[in-house]
C-alpha cells in the first residue's frame, strides 16, 4: 500500500466513524425528546414513561387498569413498571447492563477541536434493541416476500409441501427475516418506538414487539409478497408502504366483495361453458388463474377513474377469449361464432381465434366514464406483441397530445415461462424510461400458472421469480396468491394507482395454477403428475371465495347460485344467437381501425409525389443553415463544413442522399404528416450523413433540429436514437405506425444484417400482419446494404429473406389492360421492397408511402458508400411536380441511343450500378452494354422490364449482382424474368446470372479478397481491360489526383485567408492542427472523392488483354461444382474461367444452360394471362405499353425537362413512375 492509499483509508475510516457517531446521537436525541414530552405530560421523570406518549397512551391505560385489578395479568415488565420497581422496558435491561459513560473515540480525540459533542448518557442496550427491531422491520420489507404464502398449491411456499423444490430456501428465508430475534429478545411485550420507515403502526408510534412481528408477518408474508425495496426513491417506497403496510388498507366493503365475486363467476363461468360446449376445441382456458379477469377489470376501473381514456392490451393465448368476453365485452355470440368454423368473407388468411385483435369503446360502469379498450392482435411468438402495444400506446399518446400518459394506458399480460424466457420482454421493459419510447408506465400482469407448456419453473429459469426481469427498471412487483381474490384485486388497485401517480412500470405476479393441460386436449399428468394430483383436489377459487363470503355473512349461498345460473343463461343465449351468424369478416376483429381513412377514397389512386421547387429551396435553405443567431448555438466545425456543402448543393440545384431524405421529411411535415425516424444512432446517422440533430458544443442537452423549424404549422418531426435493441424497437415502431395512417414511421437498422435480431417482428407483424389481421402499416425499414469489403455482417441486409417473404406470384404477369395495374400490384402485395440508387427516388418512395390510398410496409435497402458518392446525386428537377418514383431506371446513355447494337442488357439493383457504370466506362463499352436499374424489386416491375427487354432485342440478358448467388435478389427475380420473357413469343432469350458464387456468409471479411472477387465478377461481365484502356485509366487517375491536390491546396489557402481576415492580429500564425482537421473533415471535397473512390476498387493491373468471353464459355466452365470462394484471377487462365466460377450455376436452375440452349422456359409451365383471353387481349399489354410511352412523352414535353447529363438524367420514359 502506498502512503497516499493509507491516507485515503484513514480519511474514509474517520468519515465512517463520524457518520456512525452522528447516527448514534440522532437516535439518542430522539429518545430523549420522547422521554421529555411524556414526562411533561405526566408530570413524572421516569425515563420509561417516554414509551407512553401518543397513541400508546391508550394501550398503556388499558394495561394499567388490567394491572390494577390483577398485577399478575400483565407481563413482568409492566408489573415492575406500574408498581414503581426500578425496571426498564426490555427484559434485557432487567439484567441491569452496565451504564457506560460516553467516551470520545480515539479518532474523535485526534480530531481535536472538531471533535463532536459527547452524547448524553445512554443505555446502549436500549438503543441496540431499537436498532435491531428496525433491522427486523427492514428485513421483512426487503425479504418478506421470500416467505410469503403465494402458491395456492403449496408447492413452493412456507408450508413446505413435499413437492417443494426449495422449501429449504423458504425456511432459510424465515431465519434471515428474524435473524436478530432469538439473539436479543425474550420479552415479546416490550414496547418499541416504530421507525419512520414503517407504517405498520398506523396512528400508533409504539407497539409491543409481538404486535410488530405479527403485523409484519401479515403484511409481508401473507398472500402478497411485495418486492419494492430496490426502489431508490424514499418517497416511492413510502407510497408503497402506505398501500400495503397501513392497518386496514386491504379491507373491502361488502359491495366490493360482491363485485369481485360476480366478476369471478363470469370468469369461471365462461371457461366452464366453453368446456361444456366445445370440449375438444383448443381455447387455452384461464382455469386456475380465474382471478385475472377481476384483476384486469379493477385496473381498468381505477385507471379510468384516474383519467385514462384508452387502454391497450397485449396478451398471448391464455385466457384471451375470456378477456374479449368479460373485459372488453365483445358480444359473446361473435366470440362463440368463431367456434363454428365460419369462412371469412373478406380478404386475408385470418388467424386462430385466440390471436385476434379487438377494438371497443364503452361506458365503464364503475367510473361512469367512457373507455376504449384495444386488444392488439398477436402472433404465436410469445411476448412479441409487447413492444407493438407499447409503440401503439406511445403513438396514441402523441396523437392525443397526452405527453404524460394520463389518458392512455398500456397493459401487458404475460405467461410466467415466457416473461422470464423471452428476451423481447427485457428489451421492451428497458424502453420504459427512454424519452422517445416511454409509455409513462406500463402495467404488467403475469398469469403465473407455474408451468410453461410441460416444463417446471426449476427447469425454465434460474431466477427466483419469473418477474425478476422487471427489477432492472426498479418496477415494484406484487406477487400474489391467485386464490385470494381480495389480495389480487388490492394489488391491481395499487398497481393502477402507482401508474397514475408515478407513471412508471409496475408488475402483478398472480401465482395460480393451470387446471388443465397446456391446452384442453393435453394430458398434464404425463409431465406434472404430483402437481396435478394436488390440483384435482383443489376447489376452484370462485367457489372458495363464495363460501368465504357466505361464512362472513356478505352473501347467501343462494345468491351465488343465482349468479352462476344467470351467467350460464347469458352464455346459452349467446350460443343460440351465434348459430345464426353465417358470415364472418376478418375486419370485425381489427385492433386499429382508421375511421374515415378509407371512406370515399380511391385506393388505387396514388397522389403525385413531386413537389414545387420553392418548397425544395425553402427546406434546403433551412437544412443547410446553422441554428439562427438568437439560439446562440455553438456548432461543431465539421458540421459547419457539412452545412456549407449542403448550401453549395442548393445553389447547384442538386441533392445528395441526405438532402433527398430531408426533402422527403420536410415536405411531408409541411403537409401535416408526422414523421418519426427511430433506430440506433439515427440522429447523426450511422455513416454520419444525416446530422439532423446538432449538439451544442459547450452546453449539455442543447440540441437543434432544423427540420423541426421549417414551417410554423408543420407536423412534428421526431428523431429518436434508440436503445441497442432491434427487435423491441422495430416492434415499437410497428405499433407506432398502426395508430394513424397519416404518420410516416421509419426504422433504420445500424447495418442491414442486424434486422436478423428482429426477425420475429418482421415475420409475424411486418410481412404477414395485413394478411392475418387485415391491419395495414406504412412502416419504412431502412436496411443499409452493399458490399464494400466491410465484413459479412456489415454488408448485407439479406435482401433474399425479405424477397422470400414477399407474396406476389412469380408466375403471374400483371394484366396490362388494367390502367391501375401498378397501384393494384402495390395494393395486393404484402410489402414493397426497394433498393434505390438516387436521392430523388428515395424522396419519391418515402412520399409515396403516404400518397398511396392504402398503407404498405416499405423495406428499403439503403446505401452506405452512395451516401457520399459524387454520382449518386439527383438534380432538383427530379423532385419537382413532374417527377415521380421510378420503379426501373433505364439506361439513358449511348447504349440507349442505338439499342440494336447493344450486346448485353444488364439488369441490376442498388449500389452495384455505380460500380458497373465505372467499369463500363473503364472498359469503354458504353455503346454495347446497357445498364438498367431495378429500383423496386417487389412487386416486380414486369411491365418496365419487358419494355427494356423489347428495346434491346438483340442483347444478351444478364442479371448482375454483387451478392452471392444464393443471396441478393437473384432467386426472386429469376422466375419473374422468365415470366416476363414468356410474353415475347418469338424471343428465345433467357436471363443469365452474373455475380459471386454461393456462400453461407454474406461477404468476405478480407478487403483483398473482396477486391479479388470484385474484379472477378466485373471481368466476367466486361472481360479483361485492354492495355490501351489501362493506360487511359492510369492517365485519368493521375489527372484526378493532381486536380484533387490542387483543389485541397486552394481550399487551404482560402481557409487561411479567411482566418486572417477574421483575426488580422494572428497574421502569419499557422495552426498545424487546423490543417490536419481540414483534411480530415467528413464530406469535404476530399472526403467526397475518397468516398467515391471507396466504392470503386483498383482496376486489375498487369493482366494480359483477353477477348471478352463468348456466351458459350460460361456453361462449359460452370459444369464444375459451384465454388464457395470466388476465383482469384491469378489462378485463372482467362476471364471466361473467372466468369464461369463466379457465375457457377445452381443445379436447380442453370442459367448458363438456359442461355446456352437458347431456349426460354416452357410456356406451358407458366401462367401468363388468363387462358380465355382473345388475341386482342394478348395484344393489350403492347397497347398499354405504347399508351404509357406516349403518355410519358407527353409528360416529358409538358415538363420541359432540360437536357441532362448521362448520370443525372431522368429516364426518358416516365411510365416507370410508381
Ligand atoms: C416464442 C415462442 N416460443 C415457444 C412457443 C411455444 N409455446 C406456446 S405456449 C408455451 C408455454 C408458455 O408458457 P407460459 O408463458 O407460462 O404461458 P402459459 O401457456 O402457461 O399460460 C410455449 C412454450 C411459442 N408460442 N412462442
Amino acid at each position: 500500500m502506498n502512503p497516499s492509499q493509507g491516507r485515503l483509508g484513514q480519511t474514509i475510516l474517520a468519515q465512517s466513524l463520524r457518520h456512525e457517531y452522528t447516527r448514534y446521537n440522532a437516535a439518542q436525541r430522539a429518545l430523549l425528546i420522547a422521554k421529555k414530552q411524556y414526562s411533561k405530560k405526566k408530570g413524572t421523570t421516569d425515563e420509561a414513561d417516554s414509551l407512553a406518549n401518543g397513541g400508546n397512551a391508550i394501550y398503556i391505560d388499558k394495561l394499567y387498569s388490567k394491572w390494577s385489578k390483577d398485577p399478575g395479568s400483565v407481563d413482568q415488565s409492566w408489573d415492575a413498571y406500574f408498581s414503581g420497581k426500578p425496571r426498564s422496558i426490555s427484559s434485557a435491561r432487567q439484567r441491569q447492563p452496565k451504564k457506560r459513560k460516553w467516551q470520545p473515540t480515539s479518532v474523535a480525540e485526534r480530531a481535536g477541536s472538531t471533535a463532536p459533542t459527547p452524547a448524553p448518557e445512554a443505555d446502549w442496550k436500549y438503543i441496540d434493541d431499537h436498532l435491531v427491531v428496525q433491522a427486523i422491520i427492514r428485513a421483512y420489507q426487503t425479504r418478506g416476500h421470500l416467505a410469503a404464502d403465494l402458491d395456492p398449491l403449496g408447492i413452493v411456499g412456507p408450508t413446505g409441501h413435499s413437492l417443494a423444490t426449495d422449501d429449504k430456501k423458504m425456511q432459510a428465508a424465515r431465519a434471515v427475516l428474524r435473524q436478530h430475534y432469538s439473539y436479543i429478545f425474550n420479552d415479546l411485550n416490550a414496547l418499541f418506538k416504530l421507525p419512520k420507515s414503517t407504517l405498520i403502526g398506523g396512528d400508533e408510534q409504539f407497539l409491543p414487539l409481538r404486535e410488530i412481528l405479527d403485523r409484519l408477518e401479515r403484511v409481508y408474508c401473507g398472500h402478497i409478497g411485495v418486492e419494492y425495496m430496490m426502489i431508490t426513491s424514499i418517497f416511492k417506497s413510502n407510497w408503497i408502504r402506505q398501500h400495503f403496510e397501513k392497518p386496514g388498507v386491504i379491507n373491502f366493503k361488502p359491495e366490493e366483495k360482491k363485485l369481485i365475486l360476480e366478476r369471478l363467476t363470469r370468469s369461471t363461468g365462461f371457461e366452464n361453458f366453453l368446456a361444456k360446449k366445445f370440449s375438444s376445441e383448443k381455447r387455452f382456458g384461464l382455469e386456475g388463474c380465474d382471478i385475472m379477469i377481476p384483476v384486469m377489470k379493477e385496473i381498468i376501473d381505477q385507471s379510468n377513474k384516474c383519467g385514462v381514456e384508452s387502454v391497450l392490451i397485449g396478451m398471448a393465448h391464455r385466457g384471451r377469449l375470456n378477456v374479449l368476453a368479460n373485459v372488453c365485452r365483445k358480444p359473446m355470440k361473435e366470440i362463440l361464432s368463431q367456434f363454428h368454423g365460419l369462412k371469412a368473407t373478406d380478404s386475408g388468411s385470418g388467424d386462430v381465434k385466440y390471436h385476434l385483435g379487438l377494438f371497443t369503446e364503452r361506458l365503464n360502469r364503475q367510473s361512469n366514464k367512457n373507455v376504449r379498450i384495444t386488444v392488439v392482435a398477436n402472433p404465436s411468438h410469445l411476448e412479441f406483441v409487447n413492444p407493438v402495444v407499447l409503440g401503439k400506446a406511445r403513438a396514441e399518446m402523441f396523437l392525443r397530445g397526452d405527453y404524460q400518459g394520463n389518458k392512455v394506458l398500456p397493459m401487458l399480460i404475460h405467461g410466467d415461462a415466457s416473461f422470464c424466457g423471452q428476451g423481447v420482454v427485457y428489451e421492451s421493459i428497458h424502453m420504459s424510461d427512454l424519452p422517445s419510447y416511454t409509455t409513462h408506465g406500463t402495467i404488467h400482469v403475469v398469469s403465473n400458472n407455474q408451468v410453461g407448456f410441460t416444463t417446471d419453473p426449476r427447469f425454465s429459469r434460474s431466477s427466483r421469480y419469473c418477474t425478476d426481469v422487471a427489477r432492472v427498471v426498479n418496477a415494484p412487483i406484487f406477487h400474489v396468491n391467485a386464490d385470494d381474490p381480495e389480495a389480487c384485486v388490492h394489488c391491481a388497485r395499487v398497481a393502477a394507482l402507482w401508474r397514475a401517480k408515478f407513471h412508471k412500470d409496475v408488475v402483478i405476479d398472480i401465482v395460480g395454477y393451470r387446471r388443465n393441460g397446456h391446452n384442453e386436449a393435453d394430458e398434464p399428468m404425463f409431465t406434472q403428475p404430483l402437481m396435478y394430483q394436488r390440483i384435482r383436489k383443489l376447489k376452484n377459487c370462485t367457489v372458495q371465495y363464495a363460501e368465504k363470503l357466505t361464512r362472513d355473512g356478505v352473501i347467501k349461498m343462494d345468491e351465488y347460485t343465482e349468479m352462476v345460473k344467470k351467467y350460464d343463461t347469458i352464455c346459452n343465449e349467446a350460443f343460440e344467437e351465434s348459430k345464426k351468424i353465417k358470415t364472418f369478416k376478418n375486419s370485425h376483429w381489427l385492433d386499429s381501425p382508421w375511421p374515415g381513412y378509407f371512406q370515399g377514397r380511391d385506393r388505387l389512386r396514388v397522389c403525385p409525389t413531386g413537389v414545387n421547387m420553392k418548397i425544395l429551396q425553402h427546406i434546403g435553405e433551412i437544412y443547410s443553415s446553422p441554428p439562427p443567431p438568437e439560439h446562440k448555438f455553438e456548432v461543431h466545425k465539421g458540421i459547419l463544413r457539412i452545412l456549407g456543402l449542403r448550401k453549395n448543393m442548393i445553389k447547384e440545384k442538386v441533392a445528395d442522399w441526405s438532402l433527398g431524405e430531408a426533402f422527403a421529411i420536410g415536405s411531408l411535415v409541411k403537409d401535416g404528416i408526422h414523421v418519426r425516424i427511430s433506430g440506433q444512432d439515427v440522429e447523426r446517422g450511422t455513416f454520419s450523413h444525416r446530422h439532423h440533430v446538432l449538439h451544442h458544443q459547450t452546453k449539455d442537452k442543447a440540441c437543434y433540429n432544423s427540420l423541426q423549424h421549417l414551417y410554423p404549422d408543420q407536423a412534428p418531426y421526431d428523431v429518436c436514437n434508440s436503445s441497442l435493441s432491434e427487435c423491441a424497437i422495430l416492434g415499437f415502431e410497428m405499433g407506432y405506425s398502426m395508430a394513424n395512417p397519416n404518420t410516416l414511421v421509419i426504422w433504420e437498422a445500424q447495418f442491414g444484417d442486424f434486422a436478423n435480431t428482429a426477425q420475429p417482428i418482421i415475420d409475424t407483424f411486418l410481412a404477414s400482419g395485413e394478411t392475418k389481421w387485415v391491419r395495414q402499416s406504412g412502416l419504412c425499414v431502412f436496411l443499409p446494404h452493399s458490399m464494400e469489403g466491410m465484413g459479412p455482417e456489415h454488408s448485407s441486409g439479406r435482401i433474399e429473406r425479405f424477397l422470400q417473404l414477399s407474396d406476389d406470384d412469380p408466375d403471374c404477369f400483371p394484366d396490362m389492360c388494367d390502367s391501375d395495374h401498378v397501384a393494384r400490384q402495390l395494393m395486393n402485395v404484402n410489402w414493397i421492397v426497394t433498393n434505390l440508387t438516387t436521392p430523388a427516388n428515395l424522396f419519391h418512395a418515402l412520399r409515396r408511402q403516404v400518397a398511396m390510398g392504402f398503407r404498405k410496409p416499405l423495406i428499403n435497402f439503403s446505401p452506405k458508400s452512395l451516401l457520399r458518392h459524387p454520382k449518386a446525386r439527383s438534380p432538383f428537377r427530379d423532385f419537382n411536380e413532374c417527377s415521380a418514383f421510378q420503379r426501373v431506371i433505364p439506361d439513358t446513355g449511348n447504349a440507349s441511343q442505338c439499342p440494336e447494337i447493344v450486346k448485353q442488357l444488364v439488369f441490376c439493383t442498388g449500389k452495384v450500378y455505380y460500380d458497373l457504370l465505372k467499369e463500363r466506362e473503364d472498359h469503354q463499352q458504353e455503346q454495347t452494354c446497357a445498364l438498367v436499374r431495378v429500383e423496386q424489386i417487389c412487386p416486380f416491375p414486369y411491365d418496365l422490364v419487358l419494355e427494356q427487354v423489347k428495346k434491346y432485342e438483340k442483347a444478351e440478358l444478364v442479371w448482375f449482382q454483387e451478392e452471392h448467388k444464393n443471396q441478393g435478389a437473384w432467386s426472386y427475380v429469376q422466375p419473374r424474368f422468365d415470366t416476363t420473357l414468356l410474353q415475347m413469343e418469338a424471343d428465345n432469350r433467357g436471363i443469365t446470372y452474373l455475380g459471386r458464387a454461393p456462400n453461407s456468409a454474406s461477404s468476405t471479411g478480407n478487403k483483398a479478397q473482396h477486391y479479388t472477387e470484385y474484379n472477378a465478377i466485373m471481368t466476367s461481365l466486361f472481360g479483361e481491360l485492354t492495355e490501351e484502356n489501362k493506360k487511359r485509366i492510369k492517365e485519368i487517375k493521375e489527372q484526378e489526383q493532381k486536380a484533387a491536390i490542387k483543389q485541397s491546396e486552394a481550399s487551404l489557402v482560402k481557409a487561411k485567408q479567411a482566418k486572417m481576415k477574421e483575426d488580422p492580429n494572428k497574421k502569419g500564425e499557422k495552426k498545424e492542427g487546423d490543417k490536419k482537421e481540414g483534411e480530415k473533415k467528413e464530406g469535404g471535397p476530399k472526403g467526397d472523392q475518397k468516398a467515391g473512390a471507396k466504392g470503386a476498387p483498383p482496376a486489375p493491373a498487369g493482366k494480359a488483354e483477353t477477348p471478352k468471353p463468348s456466351a458459350k464459355a460460361a456453361p462449359a466452365a460452370a459444369a464444375g461444382p459451384p465454388s464457395k470462394t470466388s476465383p482469384s484471377p491469378a489462378h485463372k487462365s482467362s476471364a471466361a474461367e473467372a466468369r464461369a466460377t463466379a457465375a457457377a450455376p445452381s443445379p436447380a436452375r442453370n442459367p448458363g444452360q438456359e442461355r446456352d440452349s437458347g431456349k426460354k422456359p416452357k410456356l406451358a409451365q407458366k401462367e401468363v394471362v388468363p387462358s380465355d383471353k382473345s388475341k386482342d387481349d394478348r395484344e393489350a399489354p403492347k397497347r398499354a405499353a405504347d399508351r404509357d410511352n406516349k403518355q410519358g412523352k407527353d409528360e416529358n414535353k409538358s415538363c420541359k425537362r432540360s437536357k441532362k447529363s448521362e448520370d443525372e438524367a431522368a429516364p426518358d420514359d416516365p411510365t416507370s413512375s410508381l
